[in-house]
C-alpha cells in the first residue's frame, strides 16, 4: 500500500460522498466536502485567524485568487447549501448524468451482475467497496442482485451519515454483511479481511462520474490507487460511472440550466468564502458561465467578474478586471476508448460497458 498519492483533508457533508486530492498536486477539483474550522494547524498569520478559519480552505482561496488565471477548488462547493443545490441540480431536466446512470442500473443490472459473478469463484465471498458512498442509492440494485456471501463496505468521510445509512441497509439487506468505513478513500486504507481472504473477490464501485472532476493525470493516479486498495491475491474489479462526450449544446445546458440552479451552486462558493473566511464578494457582480473546452473534452465552470473591482478575503485584497474569470470546476467527458485507455495506464482492463438509451453516460466493469 503506498503511503502517498491522493491525500488531503476532506470533510464531506452529506448524501453524496466525497473524495480528496493530493496536497502535492496542482489539480483543483474534488467533490462534496464541507470545511469546518480546523484549529489543529500552526498559526501562519494570527492566532485569531487560525482559530476562526479552516486553514486549508483559506490557503486554497488565497492561492487560487492570487494566481493567473484565478481558480478556486470545486471541492469547496459542498457545504450544506451547496449539497442541497447539487441535489436540486440532479433533478433538473437539463442535468442528465444522474438520470442516465440510474437508468443504466435499472436496465442492465442483470448483465452487470452476471459479469461480476462470472469472475468470482463459486461459493466464495464477494466484497463490494463503494468509494464515497453517500446514501448508497444506486448500490441498492447491486445489493439486491449479487449472490451471498456478500460484504458491502461503504467508505465515506461523513461518519454520522455513513452509520445511519449502514443501519438502514442492515435492516433492508439482512443477508448481507455491512461494514462501513468512515475514511477518506483517497488516502491509504486497508480493507477489513474477508473470511476466505485468498479466494474472495473485491469490486470497487465508483458511480456518479465524479472521476470526471479530476484532471486526466489525477484520474489516472486515483484509478491506480483504487487498484492498490484491493489485496493482491483477490480478484479485483472496478465498476465505474463516467460521462460520455456529446453534443456541446446538451453539455452546456446541463451546466447552465434555465432555472439558474447551477449558477447558484457555482456562486455559492463565493457566498461560502464570505461566510467562512471573512470575504466580501458581491455575488451580483459575478456571472456564472459554463464553457465547453473542445480540445480538453470538458465543461468548465467559471465565475466572471462583471466590473473591475477589489475583493477582500480576511486581511488580503484581490483585484479583478472587468471580464476576468475565476475557474471553479472541470467536468471531463470521455469517449469509451479514451476512458479505457486512461484506465489501462492504471492497470485496469475493460470487461463490459453499459450505456443509457441516449448513449449519454457509461458504466464500465474493469478487471485488474
Ligand atoms: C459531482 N460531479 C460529477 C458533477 C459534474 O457533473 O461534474 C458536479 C456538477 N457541477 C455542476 N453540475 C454538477
Amino acid at each position: 500500500m503506498p503511503s502517498t498519492l491522493l491525500q488531503g483533508p476532506i470533510r464531506p457533508l452529506n448524501a453524496h460522498g466525497a473524495m480528496t486530492l493530493s496536497e502535492t498536486t496542482t489539480v483543483d477539483c474534488i467533490t462534496r466536502s464541507a470545511a469546518r474550522p480546523d484549529t489543529s494547524q500552526p498559526c501562519s498569520r494570527s492566532a485569531h485567524e487560525s482559530a476562526r478559519y479552516d486553514q486549508h480552505f483559506l490557503q486554497a482561496v488565497r492561492q487560487g485568487l492570487a494566481g493567473s488565471p484565478k481558480r478556486l477548488p470545486c471541492k469547496y462547493f459542498y457545504d450544506q447549501r451547496g449539497s442541497e443545490l447539487f441535489e436540486q441540480i440532479c433533478e433538473l431536466p437539463e442535468y442528465y448524468p444522474m438520470r442516465c446512470e440510474t437508468q443504466i442500473m435499472q436496465d442492465h443490472i442483470g448483465s452487470m451482475v452476471d459479469a461480476i459473478e462470472r469472475r468470482r469463484r463459486p461459493g466464495s465471498s464477494l466484497r463490494l467497496v463503494e468509494l464515497g458512498s453517500g446514501s448508497s442509492v444506486k448500490t441498492r440494485w447491486l445489493l439486491e442482485s449479487l449472490a451471498c456471501p456478500l460484504t458491502y463496505i461503504p467508505i465515506d468521510i461523513s461518519a454520522d451519515h455513513l452509520m445511519s445509512v449502514a443501519s438502514g441497509l442492515r435492516d433492508d439487506f439482512p443477508g448481507c454483511r455491512i461494514e462501513p468505513m468512515a475514511a477518506d478513500f483517497t488516502t491509504p486504507l486497508v480493507l477489513p479481511e474477508a473470511d476466505d481472504e485468498t479466494t474472495s473477490a473485491t469490486v470497487a464501485y465508483f458511480p456518479g462520474s465524479t472521476i470526471g472532476n479530476f484532471q486526466p493525470e489525477q484520474a489516472k493516479t486515483l484509478l491506480r490507487q483504487i487498484g492498490e486498495l484491493i489485496p493482491r491475491h483477490n480478484n479485483g474489479m472496478l465498476l465505474v460511472g463516467f460521462d460520455l462526450d456529446k453534443d456541446r449544446d446538451v453539455l452546456r445546458a446541463a451546466y447552465d440550466d434555465s432555472r439558474g440552479i447551477t449558477a447558484r451552486f457555482n456562486l455559492n462558493l463565493l457566498r461560502r468564502i464570505n461566510l467562512e473566511l471573512g470575504g466580501d464578494f458581491a455575488l451580483s457582480q459575478f456571472e456564472h458561465q459554463a464553457r465547453y473546452n473542445e480540445s480538453l473534452h470538458r465543461i468548465e465552470m467559471h465565475l466572471v467578474s462583471q466590473v473591475a473591482q477589489q475583493v477582500h478575503v480576511g486581511e488580503e485584497t484581490f483585484s479583478f478586471a472587468a471580464g476576468e474569470s475565476v475557474h471553479t470546476e472541470n467536468s471531463h467527458k470521455y469517449s469509451r476508448q479514451r476512458f479505457e485507455a486512461l484506465a489501462a495506464t492504471a492497470g485496469w482492463s475493460p470487461r463490459g460497458t453499459w450505456t443509457d438509451r441516449q448513449g449519454y453516460f457509461a458504466v464500465t466493469l474493469f478487471e485488474l
